[in-house]
């Protein structure tokens, strides 16, 4: 076999065998490298004479063509075999559970919110809202608390200097505004945040409160009592729930109550659990919203909505709401 035989037998048995491209590149340099078997047959050409450099060359041309295309069948043999293994190594197992969008969901007292717009809405209740920079008019002397008055502290809230504005302590004057603008009869709940100097486990300087107004001619404590005991028990889903009101006082309010309702503790225990305030509204105050209290008259109820929403849902630290946190928040979607 001639020497250009052997190298085209040996490269024809290598480049079959061949099974990476390293590998590939190793035995390419072998024949067509710097010092490569065919490279050496070319170099020595220059040592022939014309007529024989014309036949050998040829002939080493032929086989250095032939090998080359050995090489890129080799080529991309094994890149057709990189890929398969490669697909095998990264295939996809489609019984994994897919990887969902974060869906975020309704704070837990947005949610109760909604859920009692809705419940005082069936009995023909709208919702009304106002301002939370509110004149000290409009949160105290027009609700029976001018300056000075005792109650005042109650609430006391944050004052804005050299100005009569506050910080709404209450949503109250909400409904002071809404009677100056519409004629009885009168069917609203207001719902909002409201402001008070107050910091612990159940209490935060930021709150919400959700109060209610009734006017209408004939209005008396025995509808007030209906409408909070039929709300109650339909917002904490307990049909035979009892609910007690204990006289009180409230300035914008008389008579005025203590909205107490029974409740079950962790231990079984049955209690009276105090969970708002109300009253029939005070002739004064329906004087002061332009109602004519010999011909109308109301009644008020208030009750804090993130107490509502706390004992609805479990909650036991008021603070937990206004935390912004995820692991918590996440809880109620
Ligand atoms: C007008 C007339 C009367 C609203 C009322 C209460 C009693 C009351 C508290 C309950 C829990 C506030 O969030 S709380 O601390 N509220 O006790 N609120 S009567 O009376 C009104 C309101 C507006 C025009």
């Amino acid at each position: 076999m001639s020497t250009l035989e052997t190298i085209l037998s040996d490269a024809t048995s290598t480049l079959a065998a061949v099974q990476t491209m390293p590998e590939l590149e190793q035995v390419k340099a072998k024949y067509l490298g710097k010092s490569g078997s065919l490279t050496e047959q070319l170099k020595a050409l220059g040592a022939m004479s014309p007529e024989a450099k014309k036949i050998a060359g040829a002939a080493i041309n032929q086989v250095k063509i032939h090998v080359e295309s050995l090489i890129s069948e080799a080529k991309s043999r094994i890149a057709k075999a990189e890929l398969e293994a490669k697909l095998a190594e990264e295939s996809i197992d489609v019984t994994m559970p897919g990887r969902t969008a974060g869906v975020g969901g309704l704070h837990p007292v947005t949610r109760a919110l909604e859920r009692i717009e809705a419940l005082f809405s069936t009995m023909g209740f709208a919702v009304a809202d106002g301002p939370e920079i509110e004149t000290d008019y409009h949160c105290f002397t027009a609700l029976n608390t001018p300056p000075n008055h005792p109650a005042r502290s109650m609430q006391d809230t944050f004052y804005i200097a050299d100005s009569d504005h506050v910080l709404r302590p209450h949503t109250s004057p909400v409904q002071i505004r809404y009677m100056e603008e519409h004629k009885p009869p009168i069917r609203i709940i207001c719902p909002g945040r409201v402001y008070r100097c107050d910091h612990d486990a159940t209490h935060s300087p930021m709150f919400h409160q959700i109060e209610g107004l009734w006017i209408d001619e004939g209005i008396s404590l025995a509808d007030l009592k209906g409408t909070l005991t039929q709300f109650f028990r339909s917002f904490f889903e307990r049909d035979n729930m009892q609910i007690r009101f204990r006289p009180s006082f409230f300035p914008f309010v008389e008579p005025g109550v203590e909205v107490d309702m029974e409740w079950e503790n962790k231990g079984g225990k049955i209690k009276w659990l105090e969970i708002g305030g109300a009253g029939v509204v005070h002739p004064q105050v329906l004087r002061n919203g332009g109602i004519d209290p010999e011909k109308y008259s109301g009644f008020a109820f208030g009750m804090g909505l993130d107490r509502l929403a706390m004992l609805k849902y479990g909650v036991n630290d008021l603070r937990l709401f206004f935390e912004n946190d995820i692991k918590f928040l996440g809880q109620f979607r």
